[in-house]
């Protein structure tokens, strides 16, 4: 059976973080280890975000225990909360990158919310996205990544994509591309230096997204330990995601997610 890490986040309501990542790489019959950087909670009152990273020394040995304890075929980076750790993080990736694919999910906002880390982008850009096989930033992350102050249309979309794979990955995935575009659609936009592909679907106009972009990103994660190529995973992705929004359901009456029933495999 192969195996993966995922070195990212707890999110306390389900939809997101390490919870998507084994959820996902379960239904691809995948064995899922996980090292735990940071807790994310929710106020019950307004669902804003509470964000309590992990000491490093106990995240360091959690990422021991999978890489040199067992051996992995993948690795998935997710929120990752500190500087200190995306460091950490890159010491490992240093080896690993020449190894497993890597994917890396840039994660500095949660949906609906300010930026959590928007003073990390830095940190991520230098340290984390020269690994990744695929990056898969959302707009916001991709302008973040490319530094341009904002992504408004399917033009600067590529810019930002051109911009992202000159720090040294092998891919981009930037999703949501499609909320820029006129009509609006659900296309993300794929880039390996060779061309440009934008992946479209109906637009679904629904705020019940929670859990999304880590979502997609595990399932890309998921394609390439089992070999395939960036290209190949990132279409994949897409259409486990169509299938997963289609059934979109209410947590509450602040958060609504995916659905991850069998047929989302
Ligand atoms: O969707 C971004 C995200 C990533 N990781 C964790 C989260 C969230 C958003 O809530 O909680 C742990």
């Amino acid at each position: 059976m192969k195996k993966i890490l995922t070195i990212a986040g707890s999110d306390s309501s389900g939809g997101a973080g390490i919870q998507a990542d084994l959820r996902t790489f379960a239904k691809h019959d995948l064995y899922g280890f996980c090292a735990l950087t940071v807790i994310v909670t929710m106020e019950t009152d307004t669902w804003s975000h509470g964000v309590f990273p992990i000491e490093l020394p106990v995240i360091d040995a959690q990422i021991k225990t999978a890489l040199e304890g067992v051996d992995v075929d993948a690795i998935k980076l997710g929120m990752l909360p500190t500087p200190a750790i995306i460091e950490n993080v890159d010491g490992y990736l240093k080896t690993w990158a020449k190894k497993v694919p890597v994917v890396v999910d840039p994660v500095m906002v949660c949906k609906g919310n300010k930026p959590l880390f928007p003073e990390h982008a830095e940190a991520i850009r230098t340290h984390l996205i020269k690994h990744a096989t695929v990056t898969t930033p959302n707009l916001f992350e991709a302008a973040q990544l490319a530094g341009m102050e904002e992504i408004t249309n399917y033009e600067e979309a590529k810019e930002a994509a051109r911009r992202i794979l000159a720090l040294g990955c092998q891919a981009v995935a930037i999703t949501n591309v499609g909320r820029v575009m006129a009509p609006k659609t659900s296309g993300d936009l794929f880039y390996d230096g060779h061309e440009f592909v934008l992946m479209e679907g109906a637009f679904i106009d629904t705020h019940h997204t929670h859990g999304l972009g880590c979502t997609f990103a595990a399932h890309v994660a998921a394609n390439l330990c089992k070999g395939f190529s960036p290209r190949e995973s990132v279409f994949e992705a897409k259409e486990a995601i169509k299938k997963g929004i289609k059934n979109h359901w209410a947590l509450n009456q602040f958060v609504g997610t995916l659905d991850f029933p069998d047929s989302f495999k």
